[in-house]
């Protein structure tokens, strides 16, 4: 790649950072390590096929009208877990709204993320108790939070890193370039995750951008970038914790590019078959990350007909769980639209409190 002469930043490498080949080999990449206790490789593989189960129910979920809308991970469920899992509990998370499998792995509880998706005006403001901000649908906003909130750790002088969970398409936003910008100029401790899934709705990445990458957008905010196998959740979760610990240590933000591929629609109200081939879908549901990474625990003799049960088994209760607690649950107060903005309302919202109140009476 052609630079600036007299560059003296960082250079992208445009293969991803790749641990488990996608036969579920490893592979001879040496930079990282994928030594993980075994305890912690059996989580890995519980999350995601929890996160997969639970993806499932969402769609379900929305398709007899119980949700408004889901957007859902399914094929990302090694970017989201992986990055999520190489972090600490304490690290702030932003997300965009497909990160369910983030949410899974922080812990949050899947009928909160279901009540995002009724139609809360908050987007999830149940999450911030485990160390993640609401969900955010204007696209790239988050990343701004983010930063904000690790220059607030900065100067608080609190050792925690926040994580922007960006799309490919999000990294067009004037937002995000800004954050990105900010980030580095002021050294904060927060790393950008783009999962490159490949498309924003209906635009390919072709059309997202002339950048060789999107790790490559890096160089030009003076911070690292990576590019790491998105479908491999030990290659994601080595290059976050390298991340987050750089960012920890006053080493500054870091740009990385998680390639994967949205197995399903957009969301619940799109139809992929009209403007992306079968051919494509084959190759990437080759590269499913679910049975990549179970090949590559049988293959270490972690993997045994036990754990699949066990998993399958927790899988079901807490798709139970999550039907029981949204079949039929209460709509959301439309009042707190108005109550939570400021400690007192001003006249001005008082006034759109009771034009709307107005409206609803009218509709019963
Ligand atoms: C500011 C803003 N502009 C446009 C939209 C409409 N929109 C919703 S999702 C989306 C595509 C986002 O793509 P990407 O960032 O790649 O995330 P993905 O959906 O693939 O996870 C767009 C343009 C929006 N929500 N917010
Ligand atoms: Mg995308």
């Amino acid at each position: 790649m052609g630079q600036l002469p007299g560059f003296t930043g960082p250079e992208v490498a445009l293969d991803p950072v790749q641990l488990i080949g996608p036969d579920g080999a490893p592979t001879t990449e040496n930079r990282y390590s994928r030594d993980l206790p075994e305890e912690t490789l059996c989580w890995l593989y519980e999350l995601m096929v929890l996160t997969r189960e639970l993806d499932t129910e969402f769609v379900n979920l929305q398709r007899q009208g119980e949700l408004g809308l889901y957007a859902s991970c399914r094929g990302q469920e090694a970017a989201q877990i992986g990055a999520a899992a190489g972090l600490r509990k304490t690290d702030w998370l932003f997300p965009q709204y497909r990160e369910l499998g983030v949410f899974v792995t922080r812990g949050i509880p899947p009928w909160h993320v279901a009540s995002a998706w009724r139609g809360t005006w908050n987007g999830g403001l149940e999450f911030t108790a485990k160390c993640c901000a609401p969900i955010s649908v204007p696209i790239g906003t988050q990343a701004l939070h983010a930063v904000g909130a690790a220059m607030a750790a900065q100067r608080l002088d609190e050792d925690s890193v926040t994580v922007a969970f960006v799309g490919d398409g999000a990294t067009s936003e004037g937002d995000v370039h800004e954050a990105l910008n900010f980030a580095a100029v002021f050294a904060t401790p927060c790393v950008f995750y783009v999962q490159n899934n490949q498309w924003a709705i209906s635009v390919p990445l072709r059309k997202q951008t002339a950048a060789p990458s999107l790790a490559h957008k890096a160089i030009g905010y003076g911070m690292p970038g990576i590019r790491v196998d998105g479908n491999d959740p030990l290659a994601c979760y080595a290059v976050m914790a390298e991340a987050a610990e750089r960012a920890r240590s006053g080493g500054g933000p870091s740009l990385i590019e998680a390639v994967t591929y949205r197995l399903g629609p957009h969301t619940t109200s799109d139809d992929p078959t009209r403007y992306r081939s079968g051919a494509e879908l084959e190759h990437w549901a080759a590269l499913d990350p679910i049975p990549r990474y179970r090949t590559y625990l049988r293959n270490l003799g972690v993997w045994s007909q036990r754990l699949e049960d066990r998993v399958a088994a927790r899988a079901k209760r807490v798709r139970t769980e999550l039907r029981d607690a949204t079949v039929g649950a209460a709509d959301a107060d439309i009042d707190e639209v108005f109550t939570a903005v400021y400690a007192d309302i001003t006249p001005e919202l008082q006034q759109q409190r009771e034009a709307l109140r107005a409206e609803l009476a009218r509709e019963r």
